[in-house]
């Protein structure tokens, strides 16, 4: 077990393994610790912050939170950078209530982070885990420009268990890794030590005045063709409201009907909604299996259905991810799946569609038209109707590579939850049977798993489904157009 404040060693490791440098003279205490913070965008429950201030506190070093706001990061738009922003706007202040400054750059973090080690003379940078491969190469190359001047550590703060204590390979299923998993469970799956302020001030330089309101602007401006949700609050007290708030909770209010309800596209409610927040990092994964446990006695099934969701499936996405180079890509799937789609590629289909029609919903299934009106217009589409929808891409393009590309494409760009782990295997599953099981095979599809109108009409009301998403279009509607009247976005407490 870790000493009181420490992280656990499993959950981190030196990503440019030096040879320890000379300990601190007591002249010249080592230099700050930095930690660049990417995907884990929040004060509490944060294992990345933890390290970091313990290593500061160690070394009698000051600390402060680095941040890099990419251009548009991965083609997102006003929807995603717009929730963003507004949650860095609360993490600011609640830092700098910690005495933990937060620098913003923007550019290219791969400029942005070394150059600020350098000017602060920093000893250590804390970066946080994904295991997207931008993010990789960015954090290699900050190796090499760091060289040995700065010691590059590496925390897993956004799975239960670290990916590589999980497992050292790419796993098959969810079967294969969930034993694993379940096994270091009881070692990983603790309470958070309570952080306090660091030991030392900053005492440098501090950050530069952010013109957030500008920012804002500046991103909705640029970003307007995917407008912002209005549904749901960004930051981590909208998050931990979220979780477990008095009056809308998911584990205080809404939890009994999650293992029965939660495949059925008329009750998003009883979803939990955590995943906008949970793919910004504005709650730990590991604070709502925490709280989850403490329900088990009453809402057993419920509880075991969500711990699988949240721990075994998500963290099976990003041992994928990880494990997997071509992860979003057709050359990424296994071989029984490439080679049943190629025997199939050359099928007749019933109906094919471009991008753009696809983007318009403008084919002749109305179901898969309102799923791909839910994620355009609300930003989440349930997540039932995504593998439908993905799976219809599959049997309505030219073949499985056109299919990934669209599906992983507006996912990516509708969605408040896109450009995760658990999206390109969403895409992966559904298309290229990542993860499942081979099938019965049939035109198209081959072996992989079949979904059709027949089959969702026998699970739910689907003229319901149509209904409610035409509502909900009207509304979106009507609000974008009182929007563009007021067009200065609106800014929460700054
Ligand atoms: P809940 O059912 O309340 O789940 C709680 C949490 O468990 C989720 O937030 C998520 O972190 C995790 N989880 C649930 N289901 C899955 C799953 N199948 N795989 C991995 N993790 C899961 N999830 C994303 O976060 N971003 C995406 O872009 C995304 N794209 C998808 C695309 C397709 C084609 C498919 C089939 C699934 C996709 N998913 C994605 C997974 C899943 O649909 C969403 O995580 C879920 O609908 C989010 O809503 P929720 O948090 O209310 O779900
Ligand atoms: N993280 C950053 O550090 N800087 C960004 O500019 C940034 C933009 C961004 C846009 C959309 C989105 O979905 C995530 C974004 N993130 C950003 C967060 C981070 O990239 C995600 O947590 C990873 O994509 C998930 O591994």
């Amino acid at each position: 077990m870790a000493a009181a404040g420490a992280v656990h060693p499993g959950r981190v490791r030196l990503l440019n393994p030096i040879k320890t440098p000379p300990p601190p003279s007591p002249g010249s205490p080592a230099g700050p610790v930095v930690y660049w913070m990417f995907r884990d965008q929040r004060s509490r429950d944060n294992w990345a912050l933890i390290h970091a201030i313990h290593l500061a506190n160690h070394s009698s070093a000051p600390i402060a939170v680095a941040f890099n706001l990419f251009h548009r990061f991965l083609n997102a738009h006003a929807r995603q950078l717009g929730f963003m922003l507004r949650s860095l706007i609360l993490l600011r202040l609640r830092l700098h209530e910690l005495g933990i400054p937060f620098f913003l750059f923007r550019g290219d973090a791969v400029d942005t982070i070394p150059k600020f080690l350098c000017e602060c003379g920093a000893s250590a940078l804390v970066t946080d885990f994904s295991p997207l491969r931008s993010v990789r190469e960015w954090k290699a190359e900050i190796c090499e420009r760091v060289g040995e001047r700065v010691r590059v550590y590496e925390v897993d703060a956004h799975n239960v268990v670290p990916v590589w204590v999980a497992s050292n390979k790419l796993e098959y299923s969810a079967k294969t890794i969930r034993a694993k998993i379940q096994r270091v469970l009881p070692e990983y799956l603790v309470e958070f030590p309570e952080i306090s302020k660091p030991d030392l001030e900053w005492g440098l330089e501090d950050p530069k005045e952010i013109d957030w309101e500008e920012l804002v602007a500046e991103v909705l401006r640029e970003g307007g063709e995917v407008p912002e949700i209005e549904w749901c609050e960004p930051g981590e007290d909208a998050a931990m409201e979220a979780l477990m708030g008095a009056k809308e909770g998911f584990l205080t209010r809404r939890l009994k009907n999650y293992s029965t309800d939660r495949n059925n596209p008329l009750k998003p409610r009883a979803l939990s909604g955590l995943s906008p927040y949970l793919h910004f990092g504005q709650i730990s994964a590991q604070r709502c299996a925490l709280e989850a446990r403490k329900l088990k006695n009453s809402h057993p099934q419920a509880v075991e259905t969500f711990l699988e969701e949240l721990i075994v499936r998500r963290e099976l996405a990003d041992n994928f991810c990880y494990y997997q180079p071509h992860y979003d890509s057709f050359l990424g799937a296994w071989d029984w799946a490439r080679r049943t789609l190629m025997d199939h590629a050359a099928d007749k289909r019933e109906h094919l569609y471009t991008r753009d029609e696809l983007e318009k919903a403008k084919t002749a299934d109305l179901l898969w038209n309102a799923s791909q009106l839910e994620m355009v217009h609300h930003g989440k589409m349930h997540g039932f109707m995504r593998m439908y929808w993905a799976k219809k891409i599959l049997e309505w393009t030219s073949g499985p590579e056109e299919a990934l590309a669209i599906a992983l494409y507006l996912n990516d760009k509708y969605e408040i939850d896109g450009r995760d782990p658990s999206g390109y295997v969403g895409c992966m599953w559904s298309i290229c049977g990542v993860h499942d099981q081979g099938w019965k095979e049939r035109a198209v599809f081959g072996k992989i798993r079949y979904m059709n109108y027949a089959g969702c009409k026998r699970k739910f009301d689907v003229d319901g489904y149509i209904a409610h998403v035409k509502s909900l279009v009207v509304r979106s509607n009507k609000r974008k157009a009182e929007n563009a009247k007021s067009p200065m976005p609106k800014i929460s407490r700054t």
